[in-house]
């Protein structure tokens, strides 16, 4: 086995560094253009990423191509929010449903001439993130704009992500408040980087760091993304996730208090749970509605069904103001009953998302998921029985798994029935307890975690990574082509937009290939496989 050190670089030298990146590497930040004759202007972007080889997008025919499986990107519009508050102009460009290409967001970021450009970096779009910063960096005008990175890479990998990618500063974690200092900076309001919280940042002796000293907020006074920036006609989620346009995610809580030992979430550098409460968001959406039309919401609460008394006042609400409204979210086993699935059914609900994540008691137990089997199966049927469509995703190539246990996963995941289900390769997330083991164990395969998309480690109750494709395969194989699977799924199309999307879901398979069909089911492995995709 071909064991990696987890210290080795993250990013492939050979594709990556320019001379540019390797001059700059050291170079401290001091310098500020002041005074200035008009407000400053900050550029937030995603990172321009091959979205349709991940499996992303369907291309129509002509020019116009509808992308899907994206949802906006509510942490920079919630940048977007403060830095507006504070005075200063900001552009939010979403890279993967506007098909940016490098070149064609260089040509947006030149005509904004911004004072500070910021890049959301994911783990996945880190490489391609220090190409385009690498582009800026050798602009003879962008040059000079102060080069930002956040987001959940560098949440992830903090001090490594400045030695890698050629920003002057990383904010880690939760940004908002930051951003708001480090502006007090650029303005010569804060006399200097130290005095901003939570960030790496460059200086002559090498990268130091800010510690994050802010208490978490409570988010009823954190207010909600800056929706303006966001064009809903471009966002497009799965086929078969989202029943209803224009959608919009939203996110009523940060954090999960659950220490499940292979999610990120539960990891050393997740956030404290809060939660907006139910009146204030039920005001947000009213506005949303009423100013941009917003027929469902897809929640990215890592988990909406967390507290029952949070869920009833939501849906009691909803249903006293009459609010016309679809929505999905996600929940755990242990938290549903009937009587909550049913309010819940009648306020709008029409699909929920479980992490059941494994088929046999010992594996859950060692997951410290704190849920049992018999909890999944009722979960599961009273979930249908309230009317609501069942998502579910399950792990494989676990710690401790054997052929044998991923069997029982797949056997698990039949009788469990749910209407979609996605089957990840276990990948051991930077920050999380079985990362930890992983290391430990001396069995991962590779410390590249850019790509995502290749398995990093192999059990030992497995041969190798083969094996473990092979047990991901058959589970997505006897899951899928079961005939009866096969009627329900025929019998249950409803609409034209159903059918569309089933459609384009079915060409997506043609474009994708064997390989890329499993990949675009779930290419994520970690947690609850909240980012894995369907195409069904
Ligand atoms: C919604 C979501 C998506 C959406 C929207 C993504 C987006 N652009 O926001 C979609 C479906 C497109 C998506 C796709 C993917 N996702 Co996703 N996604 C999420 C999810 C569930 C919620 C994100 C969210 O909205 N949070 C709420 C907002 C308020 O927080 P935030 O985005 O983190 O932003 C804050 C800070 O990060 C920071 N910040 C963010 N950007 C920036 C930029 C600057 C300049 C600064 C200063 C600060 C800053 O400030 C913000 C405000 O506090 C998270 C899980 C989670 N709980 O975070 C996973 C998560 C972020 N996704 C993940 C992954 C792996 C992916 C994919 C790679 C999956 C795949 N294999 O295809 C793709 C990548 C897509 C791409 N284009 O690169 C991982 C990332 C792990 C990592 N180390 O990178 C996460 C953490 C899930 C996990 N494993 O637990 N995802
Ligand atoms: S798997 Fe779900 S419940 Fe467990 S820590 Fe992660 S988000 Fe929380």
């Amino acid at each position: 086995m071909a064991e990696a050190s987890h210290s080795a670089p993250l990013i492939d030298e050979t594709n990556a560094v320019t001379a540019s990146r390797a001059a700059f590497r050291n170079t401290p930040l001091t310098a500020w253009p002041l005074p200035r004759t008009r407000a400053v202007r900050i550029f937030l972007s995603t990172v321009p990423f091959d979205t349709m080889r991940m499996g992303y997008g369907i291309k129509k025919s002509g020019s116009k191509k509808k992308v899907y499986g994206y949802t906006p990107p509510l942490g920079l519009g919630m940048l977007a929010r403060v830095a507006k508050e504070y005075g200063c102009e900001v552009i939010v460009n979403d890279a993967g449903p506007q098909s940016d290409d490098y070149e064609s967001l260089l040509a947006k970021i030149e005509a904004f001439k911004p004072d500070i450009i910021g890049f959301s970096v994911f783990t996945a779009n880190a490489q391609p993130a220090v190409k385009m910063i690498d582009m800026i960096r050798t602009h003879p005008v962008l040059s000079e704009a102060l080069l930002l990175i956040g987001g959940p890479h560098v949440y992830t990998f903090r001090d490594k992500t400045l030695e890698e990618i050629p920003a002057d500063v990383a904010v880690y974690g939760e940004a908002e408040v930051d951003l708001v200092e480090l502006l007090e900076f650029y303005d010569g309001k804060r006399p200097s980087l130290e005095a901003v919280n939570g960030i790496y940042y460059r200086t002559a002796g090498g990268i130091r760091h800010t510690e994050e000293t802010h208490s978490a907020r409570s988010l009823d006074n954190f207010g909600f993304p800056d929706w303006d920036q966001f064009d809903f006609s471009l966002y497009r989620n799965m086929p078969g996730q989202v029943r209803r346009y224009p959608m919009t995610s939203m996110v009523t809580s940060r954090g999960c208090p659950y220490r499940c030992n292979f999610c990120f979430q539960a990891g050393r550098f997740a956030d404290k749970y809060r939660r907006y409460s139910p009146e204030v968001v039920i005001d947000e959406i009213q506005r949303l509605q009423a100013k941009y039309g917003i027929k469902e919401i897809q929640f990215w609460d890592d988990i909406f069904f967390i507290n029952k008394t949070w869920v009833q006042t939501f849906c009691r609400l909803i249903k006293e103001r009459n609010i016309d409204l679809t929505w999905s979210g996600y929940a755990r086993v242990d938290l549903v009953d009937p009587e909550l699935l049913k309010l819940a059914k009648e306020a709008g609900c029409w699909n929920i998302f479980y992490g059941f994540e494994t088929g046999t008691q010992e594996m859950l137990d060692f997951l410290n998921k704190k849920s049992t089997m018999e909890q999944a199966i009722n979960a599961s049927r009273w979930t249908k029985e309230a009317g609501i469509i069942v998502r579910g995703s399950f792990m494989v190539g676990l710690p401790n798994e054997t052929p044998e246990i991923g069997r029982k996963t797949i056997e698990f995941a039949v009788k469990l029935d749910p209407d979609y289900a996605n089957f990840n390769i276990f990948f051991p997330e930077p920050g999380t307890g079985l990362y930890d083991l992983a290391i430990k164990s001396g069995r991962m395969l590779s410390a590249n975690y850019l790509g995502r998309t290749n398995p990093v480690y192999l059990p030992e109750g497995y041969k190798d990574i083969a094996e473990i494709k092979a047990i991901q395969a058959e589970a997505f194989h006897r899951f899928y082509f079961r005939p009866s699977y096969i009627l329900k799924r025929i019998l249950r199309m409803r609409t034209f937009e159903e059918l569309e999307q089933y459609w384009d879901g079915f060409l997506m398979l043609l474009n994708m290939g064997h390989d890329k069909v499993r990949y675009a089911f779930a290419t994520e492995t970690s947690k609850t496989g909240k980012e894995a995709r369907n195409v069904f």
